[in-house]
């Protein structure tokens, strides 16, 4: 991120021995920010220009998931826009969309690649790409339905788009790990391993029913850093937490260290009330030196912010993993 950008960043609270914190505005974006919303929530965040874009989740009032494009200069102050993004035809002219959810967004050499849950037919990943958040083309959904949390990699790997996911089902999905696949050209994916698995109920019960990749992984001197989600089914439902991975720089099909505690898992209000109570959903991440700034959806209804320092965060996934 360049000099000029200032992250939006609060240090940790005094008397806090918490790895990660949340930001005291929280949440950032509530759920009635555009005239049409119901709620705003699993939205990801960019830097861009002088400031930050994002792509947010917008469900209407109707209860319609759609995704919009939104602008900031501080990655707090936003303006979204009250239309969808409406795509135009990418590498492809079938470009189907009952629904849209959940998006990441990641810069790749020359365009910014969105990815998100599509409608069609069932869940499944649809990738689109633009080059100044104005115009937006769609491409080929990446894979069969049915499937979710499709985060991309940031650059080629081993020449390769990769692209991480979790194949679901058609409905609330009591399963879920986490697969990497890879693509010469954005259209056609294969090469499918899995990077990892849900952990057994007794070694780290938060997730153990489902898990999924939440922000796009960023470099670090010990390999890809990933915030994901983890999941745990409780009497009252599912309960979504916040955990993180290392993955191999050059074959990040390979899983170095995971924390098996969690770094966030719901415990503040918002986190515990709203459409969907006990969310902690992460699907974006920005960096500035040795500061991370994450952006999660809280309770399916708003977005909220939590600060770390990256450092301090790596050698936590590494301490706790097993
Ligand atoms: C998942 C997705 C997410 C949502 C989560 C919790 O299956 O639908 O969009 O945040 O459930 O409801």
């Amino acid at each position: 991120m360049s000099n000029k950008i200032i992250m939006p960043w609060e240090e940790r609270p005094q008397g806090s021995t918490d790895v990660m914190w949340r930001y005291t505005g929280n949440p950032v974006i509530g759920r009635y920010h555009i005239p049409s919303s119901n709620s705003i929530f699993n939205s990801a965040v960019v830097p861009f220009k002088n400031g930050f874009a994002g792509v947010f989740r917008c469900d209407d009032k109707a209860v319609r998931m759609n995704i919009f494009a939104g602008f900031s200069p501080d990655g707090i102050n936003w303006k979204i826009d009250h239309e969808p993004i409406r795509f135009k035809p990418g590498n492809t002219a079938m470009i189907d969309s009952e629904y849209k959810y959940d998006p990441r967004v990641t810069w790749i050499e020359d365009r910014w690649w969105i990815t998100w849950c599509n409608g069609y037919h069932g869940p499944t990943i649809g990738i689109g790409y633009t080059f100044g958040f104005e115009e937006f083309f769609q491409c080929e959904n990446a894979f069969l339905p049915f499937n979710r949390n499709g985060v991309l990699f940031p650059q080629k790997i081993n020449g390769k788009y990769a692209m991480l996911s979790r194949p679901s089902d058609n409905g609330h999905t009591p399963f879920g790990d986490i697969y990497i696949s890879y693509s010469p050209d954005m259209v056609y994916w294969g090469e499918h391993r899995c990077v990892m698995k849900t952990t057994p109920f007794a070694q780290s019960a938060w997730q153990c029913t489902k898990i999924g990749a939440g922000s796009v992984p960023f470099l670090t001197k010990d390999g890809w850093l990933m915030f994901y989600h983890g999941v745990i089914t409780t009497c009252n439902g599912f309960r979504y937490s916040m955990g993180a991975a290392i993955l191999d720089r050059n074959n990040p099909a390979k899983v170095l260290y995971r924390t098996n505690e969690y770094l966030l898992a719901p415990a503040a209000p918002y986190e515990l009330q709203g459409d969907v109570p006990n969310v902690v959903f992460p699907c974006s991440a920005l960096q500035d030196g040795n500061r991370v700034a994450v952006y999660y959806g809280a309770a399916d209804t708003a977005v909220a912010l939590a600060f770390g320092y990256i450092p301090e965060i790596l050698e936590f996934i590494k301490r706790t993993s097993n």
